[in-house]
């Protein structure tokens, strides 16, 4: 049996620090003062984590890796900064995709994503591409890197289901081959009543496969687009809310407040899912706005008030939509709580949840997640004693561990300095 002792490990809402065994790649126990040798008499190897706060890993809950690093290609270059000329951008961009290609680029991102601790990743990946080459190069890795990170894939037709002829089939075919999730754009559709029709096939994919439901909803300033009641509504009706999620939702910040009051009521009842993308919506939203410009991102504050689950993603690095991006969750935690004004003191110390167990209760992979005997030990260690100061100094890992192993650990900057004062 390999046994491994993880001593001085600060768990969140924990007053005392504690220590984890770990057996076998499990957790066995969560104690004060655990011993370090074995009812043989064995030394144990021991990891001393210092009392710094140790938190399950991050989880990105929505990432276009098909699309990373694509910003300089040519053609690509969104000059107008909305998310309309993004599609359209990709549109013309995308024919030469190589299965190899799509492969070496996502990988990059994975990799700063992976190294900045984060270890459960759901992707969105267009399939409305005949061939559907960089669906084959996400299966391929999703395979590939299991070892280090799980994976979702989402079959996400980015030119419609019905703007695009035959999109609603390669969605399905993108299920048989292998996809997780089912994805849709309703506010991409040219008319109101294909975008319902939209949300409704998604929905009756992902019950005719057994697959979760993760919808582009009302990624718009147009006050009108109102697709996110029709998902909720047939979701609530249907009973599987809490596999669905919205992502976006944009226009919930232009609604009027007497319709979001009642649509509050049927999101609680719903129990969806909403994830919010607070960088790449600051840059998209309010394009067509003069002043005063509008935020346009989803009312994250006044959902996680009224108890919805609501979750933070980057959405792309360095793509069409969005110029930037580097896959770290606590740079995207940071702008969230800022643009939200959810910068309260007990919202600080609770924001962390933003990025952890809500993307884990998003992704349906809670069950098995957080620090708890009898889970994997999947966990990070960040370079802060406390929640507070790891969001105001915006902190680094400084241990990944999966299944019990160290991923990978970081030694925190040093200083090399000929000033007493800085040293
Ligand atoms: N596609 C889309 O429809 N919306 C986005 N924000 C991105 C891609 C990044
Ligand atoms: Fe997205």
């Amino acid at each position: 049996m390999a046994k491994i002792l993880f001593k001085n490990a600060k768990l969140r809402g924990q007053a005392e620090s504690k220590d984890i065994l770990v057996v076998d790649g499990i957790i066995s126990k969560i104690e004060n003062e655990l011993k370090c040798i074995d009812e043989n008499n064995n030394d144990i190897k021991v990891i001393d984590l210092n009392k710094n706060l140790t938190i399950p890993p991050y989880v990105e809950p929505h990432i276009h890796l098909d699309y990373v690093y694509t910003a300089h290609t040519p053609g690509a270059t969104n000059s107008s900064g909305t998310l309309f000329e993004g599609i359209q951008r990709w549109s013309e961009s995308k024919n030469n995709l190589n299965k190899d290609e799509v492969k070496e680029r996502a990988k990059i991102a994975l990799k700063k994503q992976i190294t900045t601790g984060i270890q459960h990743i759901r992707t969105h990946v267009d399939v409305t591409d005949k061939k559907l080459t960089a669906l084959k190069s996400m299966l391929e890795l999703k395979e590939e890197l299991k070892e280090i990170v799980d994976m979702q894939i989402i079959a996400f037709p980015q030119e419609g289901m019905y703007a695009y002829k035959g999109g609603d089939e390669l969605v399905e075919e993108a299920l048989k081959m292998g996809a997780d999730v089912v994805g849709a754009i309703p506010h991409f559709e040219y008319t109101r009543e294909f975008g319902e029709k939209s949300v409704k096939k998604a929905i009756e994919l992902a019950l005719k496969y057994d697959k979760l439901i993760d919808i582009h909803c009302d990624e718009t300033d147009d006050e009108q687009s109102r697709f996110l009641e029709v998902l909720a509504a047939h979701s609530y009706i249907e009973g599987i809310g809490e596999k669905v999620t919205a992502s976006h939702t944009c226009a919930m910040h232009s609604y009027n407040n007497a319709y979001t009051y009642k649509l509050f009521k049927l999101l609680k009842e719903s129990k969806l899912n909403f994830i919010a993308c607070p960088t790449e919506n600051i840059h998209l939203q309010g394009r067509f706005d003069t002043y005063p410009k509008r935020r346009g991102i989803t009312r994250v504050k006044e959902m996680v008030e009224a108890g919805l689950n609501v979750c933070f993603a980057q959405d792309s690095i360095s793509d069409p939509w969005y110029p930037l991006g580097t896959g770290n969750l606590m740079n995207i935690l940071d702008s969230g709580i800022h643009i939200c004004q959810m910068m309260s003191f007990e919202e600080i110390n609770n924001s962390l949840d933003l990025i952890t167990i809500n993307g884990a209760k998003t992704l349906n992979i809670e069950k098995n997640y957080g620090i708890k005997v009898g889970n994997k030990a999947n966990f990070i260690v960040l370079n802060a004693k406390n929640e507070f100061e790891a969001i105001r100094e915006r902190v680094g890992v400084l241990y990944s561990i999966r299944n019990g192993k160290v991923l990978f650990e970081k030694i925190p900057e040093v200083i090399k300095s000929n000033c007493d004062f800085i040293r």
